[in-house]
């Protein structure tokens, strides 16, 4: 059975894959935030992204990361840069120097949300980001690129797009992945023999796809869902968009949030989550000083 590590397994995503993968492979788990429910071949490591030593540790001796660590949505700059950015070079540096064959890096719609809705892309487009998040998106693309080429890393990149038992509305419906659609792509990212570097979309089969996944499907990927079931109650309950840019580009609110550019701007919710991680962050290093 092979040993794959999961960052950020906390969040809402690693909550979701981690009972979809139950039983496939002994997983470490790794957040800043403790779990303490743990299931069959799940074990915790505490490990901060931003810091090297803790990616040093939570990475020796697995076979594969799945690295969906880091900040998840816009944010200021300062924010995006620890947990995304020097988060990602962190986690690429520790894999290659404890010899780790495989990163599946959580990659986003985000790193693309500037192509037009009335296109379709394909895993060859340059990105478009949307903003700090997208930009720090393809960011991780890149030095996964890197470290394929320079230093034989086998990266699989995941454009994931929006992970829910649902679509939530309108936007998603082009881009909604169900956690068993996603837990497949994943599978594909471990198992698959012949990966050095590649770039997929992690969405499921949804008939309104801004994407042609033909590089995820010739590696052997058969979504089951489509969020075509799901439409109808989708669009009845859509609301008329605030600013058209959201409406015209993929990328959605993304292309107009500014969230962070200027603090004064920052949403309540955003300011809660940065409370949280500063918070969880003290708690660490506090709890390492004791020790
Ligand atoms: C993402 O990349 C985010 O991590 C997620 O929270 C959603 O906002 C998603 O994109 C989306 O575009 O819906």
């Amino acid at each position: 059975m092979k040993t794959v590590l999961l960052t950020g397994a906390a969040g809402s995503v690693g909550s979701m894959l981690r009972p979809e993968l139950a039983g496939k492979y002994r997983m470490r788990l790794s957040d800043l935030r403790p779990i303490k429910k743990l299931m069959p071949d799940e074990s915790f490591a505490l490990g901060d992204v931003g810091r090297l030593s803790d990616m040093l540790r939570v990475t020796k001796g697995v076979d594969a990361i799945i690295h969906l660590g880091g900040f998840a949505v816009e944010g200021p700059w300062e924010t995006i840069l620890r947990a995304n950015i020097v988060g990602c070079y962190n986690l690429f540096e520790a894999a290659r120097r404890n010899g780790v064959k495989r990163i599946l890096f959580a990659t986003s719609n985000h790193a693309c949300g500037f192509y037009r809705r009335d296109e379709k892309i394909d895993h060859r487009v340059y990105p478009r980001p949307d903003s700090r998040y997208g930009v720090s998106k393809a960011f991780g693309e890149q030095i996964g690129s890197l470290y394929a080429d320079k230093y034989g890393l086998e990266v699989f990149c995941m454009r994931i797009g929006n992970v829910a038992t649902l679509p939530a509305d309108k936007r998603r419906l082009s881009i909604w992945v169900s956690p068993r659609d996603l837990a497949q792509l994943v599978e594909i990212g471990i198992d698959h023999p012949e990966i050095k570097f590649e770039i997929v979309y992690g969405v499921s089969g949804n008939k309104r796809s801004w994407y042609d996944n033909s590089n995820a499907q010739r590696l052997g990927y058969q979504p089951q869902d489509d969020s075509e079931r799901h439409a109808e109650e989708v669009l009845a309950k859509e609301k008329p968009a605030k600013d058209l840019r959201t409406e015209i580009y993929q990328g959605g609110t993304f292309v107009a949030a500014e969230i962070g550019g200027d603090p004064s701007r920052t949403t309540p919710k955003v300011k809660a989550k940065r409370a949280t991680v500063k918070k969880t962050v003290k708690k660490t290093v506090k709890k390492k000083k004791v020790k």
